[in-house]
């Protein structure tokens, strides 16, 4: 071997002695691709590199962010201190430090404002562990009632929805290997393309088996591209969409009445209802005949499958426009059946298990209720406290900000979420931030929301922190994170006992490692809805991931719910019969707001863009946000592509650059939610929400357009 040779093996051999390896899960959306990030040392300089790793649900595939997101965890801006604001500036401090101001001004509140004085606020990227944990910290901890996170604006109508029709909600009723056997499916205000793009691959295999695909969007998205029926639907009238065809199914007796009559309630009220209704096609801004071809397609097909994300759902009547569209698959008898049911397109990481364990104001683990006596008992003797001694139900996550705003909530601890930029009516929120006393946020960075806390606790990435998952598909999956802390980082399981322990609840918050509280979970959740008590992490891993319900270690895996019963009381589904909605609740258009506004998402960003705005390849690709307008639109309102516009609503402004497209319905205006400050498209959003979920409507607003004048 010549010398330069001999040189340069030892320089790969050194090479690969510094490449540590971080296998994990992406931090963004709920399909939870594995992967495995490579950090080589080379000198002074690390580099980077994301592979991505086989598993059952993406099968080794990555999106475009789930390539860049170790960006963000290894960015300079990480906060890896304590921070206490001092004088309004943040001063660095230590976890001792921190802690004491914690303590003494959550005793302080508590002492005269009472134990509810005290707020939670969590969100859907935490771990199975960590909701778990915040619910725990909400009801024993602090004592308090007042605890909801961000899933209230996520996943609640499909929940409630869910739950009501067919007894749990469990996004997929289907494992997803099933959906290439499907023969017509109904993709509903969902743009998997660029949401859930490891997805789209089930669809498209489908396609190629013969399926007949239906997208139900306001705009020519990337996912409406794949449609072989594209239904460009005036936003919010999905609801009077699927009545249409709901009625067109009965009208042409295309119904499985058997399985309506064996399986169901409400069939007759329902037909009843259908024979009642003056129902206007019109008003969807769709024709009747399209209407009548998606029934006909999906009442024929011999497999059918809907599924559902936020376009529908984020509505103010969410709850029973949801709904209908599963009248559709009780109607038809699809569901319980290979390739047949349906999907709630979860969105989060951990959207599905961050809304089981009890982090919403009304729930205990495991699906568990609050105010049913016999769920307390349950969940009060795992925690050994006492029934009484648990609070009862609080409000949603946007009505907390009201009672902040009005002086009733006086402190707020806010976990794993950016509530300035993603609640509606913003403007409230900044003012309830300004205005409440005492606020803590574990974060990662300084967002628009943590600059006001008083004290900020530093967090760890998902490629420190270990936990448990549960995936689009109702799979349990383990992140197993590896990378050291930077800095005085702590996750946030760790965070959470350490303010009870300054509480006085220390003995309530002993684990060590994730896998503890776990093992608690697994007994809190045990004979509940979500069952994870034959869950474990060494099955998992064995596994590659497990299915709830699991309720025991040797208990099989369902592949398709409710194939003999619904997990109702009586075990069958139940049409809704009496509407929930309140009539007239959505914004309509008039001479002074004459479009509507609809909100979403685009392929490079996630959520309120905290993380995704520090992955420089990410932000490189979108940059600013914008709004979509049709040409004849851009025209009426003298506003041209490239240029900043003022949109405007009831509740306030936002200024956006100008996309003129024709992919866009002409009534309608599309802007993204990813930004903050003039950008914050959820300055213009109203307050009003869903009573059965406390869903605000997102998706639908009256706005105005102008090109932005000097002062805007
Ligand atoms: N790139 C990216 N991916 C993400 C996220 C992200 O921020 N960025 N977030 C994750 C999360 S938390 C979630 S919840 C999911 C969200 O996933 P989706 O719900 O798929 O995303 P959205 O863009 O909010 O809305 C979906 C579609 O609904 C359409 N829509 C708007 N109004 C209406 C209406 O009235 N009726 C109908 N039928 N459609 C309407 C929009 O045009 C949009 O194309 O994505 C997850 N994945
Ligand atoms: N107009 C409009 N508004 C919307 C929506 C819409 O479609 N339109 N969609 C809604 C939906 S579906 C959602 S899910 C919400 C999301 O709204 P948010 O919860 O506000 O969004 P995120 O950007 O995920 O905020 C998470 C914050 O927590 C931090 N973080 C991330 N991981 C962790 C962690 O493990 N621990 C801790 N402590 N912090 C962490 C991030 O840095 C980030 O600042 O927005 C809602 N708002
Ligand atoms: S954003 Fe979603 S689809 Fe993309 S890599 Fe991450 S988990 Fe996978
Ligand atoms: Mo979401």
């Amino acid at each position: 071997m010549s010398e330069q040779m001999l040189a340069t093996f030892r320089q790969r051999q050194q090479t690969a002695a510094e490449e540590t390896v971080y296998h994990t899960q992406c931090p963004f959306c709920s399909m939870q691709c594995k992967k495995k990030v490579l950090e080589e040392k080379q000198g002074s300089r690390l580099r980077y590199r994301t592979i991505g790793v086989d598993n059952p649900t993406t099968k080794g595939r990555l999106c475009v962010k789930g390539k860049n997101a170790y960006q963000h965890a290894v960015h300079p801006e990480r906060i890896t201190s304590p921070l206490i604001k001092v004088d309004g500036a943040f001063q660095k401090a230590d976890w001792d430090e921190a802690l004491a101001v914690i303590q003494e001004n959550l005793e302080k509140i508590q002492d005269t404002g009472g134990r509810d004085a005290v707020s939670l606020y969590g969100g859907g990227s935490l771990t199975n562990e960590e909701s778990y944990l915040l619910g725990k910290l909400a009801r024993v901890g602090l004592g308090t009632k007042y605890v909801d996170y961000n899933g209230r604006f996520c996943m609640s109508s499909a929940a409630s929805a869910g739950t009501k029709t067919f007894g749990v909600d469990r996004g997929f009723t289907n494992r997803i290997d099933q959906i290439p056997d499907a023969k017509c499916i109904i993709l509903a205000g969902t743009n998997v393309a660029e949401c859930q793009p490891t997805f789209v691959p089930y669809l498209e295999e489908a396609r190629q088996n013969g399926c007949f695909l239906i997208v139900i969007d306001p705009r020519e998205t990337d996912t409406a591209a794949m449609a072989d029926l594209h239904l460009k639907v005036k936003p919010g009238q999905d609801k009077q969409l699927a009545r249409l065809m709901e009625r067109y199914i009965v009208e042409n007796e295309l119904h499985d009445e058997a399985f309506c009559r064996e399986r169901t309630n409400g069939y007759e009220e329902l037909l009843q209802q259908l024979e009642d209704a003056e129902l206007d096609a019109g008003e969807t801004g769709l024709r009747l005949e399209d209407i009548e071809e998606a029934a006909y397609r999906f009442a024929f097909a011999p497999t059918g499958m809907i599924m559902t994300a936020r376009g529908i759902e984020q509505q103010v009547d969410g709850h029973d426009t949801v709904r209908h569209f599963l009248h559709l698959l009780l109607l038809t008898g699809n569901i319980g059946k290979y390739a047949s049911g349906y999907g709630a397109i979860t969105g989060q990481a951990n959207g599905q298990g961050g809304r089981e364990h009890g982090q919403k104001a009304d729930q205990l683990p495991g699906y568990r209720s609050i105010e049913n006596p016999e769920h307390r008992r349950w969940i009060a003797d795992v925690w050994g406290v006492q029934e009484s001694d648990l609070p009862g139900k609080g409000v949603s996550a946007y009505e907390m900000m009201e009672r902040m705003d009005e002086g009733e909530i006086q402190a707020l601890i806010l976990i794993g979420s950016n509530p300035v930029i993603s609640n509606p009516n913003a403007n409230l929120v900044h003012r309830a931030f300004s205005s409440v006393p005492f606020m803590v946020a574990a974060e990662m960075f300084m967002t628009e929301s943590a600059a006001y806390a008083d004290v900020v606790l530093p967090t760890s990435s998902y490629l420190e922190d270990e936990g448990t998952l549960t995936n689009v598909e109702g799979r349990v999956t383990l992140r197993e994170a590896s990378r050291e802390l930077p800095g005085q980082c702590r996750h946030d399981w760790q965070i959470m006992m350490a303010v009870a322990e300054v509480m006085g609840k220390a003995d309530y918050f002993a684990y060590e490692k994730a896998e503890d509280i776990f093992n608690e979970l697994r007994l809190a959740s045990r004979g509940g809805k979500a069952d994870y008590y034959g869950i474990s992490y060494e099955r998992i891993r064995r596994q590659s991931g497990v299915f709830w319900p699991c309720p025991s270690e040797y208990a099989d895996e369902v592949e398709t719910l409710f194939a003999d019963t619904f997990a109702t009381a009586d075990g069958r589904a139940q049409f809704l019969t009496e509407p929930t909605a309140v009539e007239g609740a959505k914004e309509t258009i008039d001479a002074a707001y004459p479009l509507y506004l609809t909100t979403g998402r685009t392929m490079s960003h996630y959520l309120t863009g905290e993380q995704t705005r520090r992955s420089f390849r990410l932000a490189a690709r979108e940059f600013e946000s914008y709004v979509e307008v049709h040409p004849d639109t851009a025209r009426e309102h003298g506003v041209r592509s490239g240029e900043l516009v003022t949109l405007a609503s009831r509740r306030g402004t936002a200024v956006l650059r100008c996309v003129v497209s024709d992919e866009v319905r002409r009534d309608t205006l599309f802007a993204p939610m990813h930004w903050g400050g003039r950008q914050n498209i959820n300055r213009l959003i109203d307050r009003t929400l869903d009573p059965a979920c406390r869903m605000p409507g997102f998706k639908r607003a009256a706005v105005s357009l102008h090109a932005a004048a000097a002062g805007d």
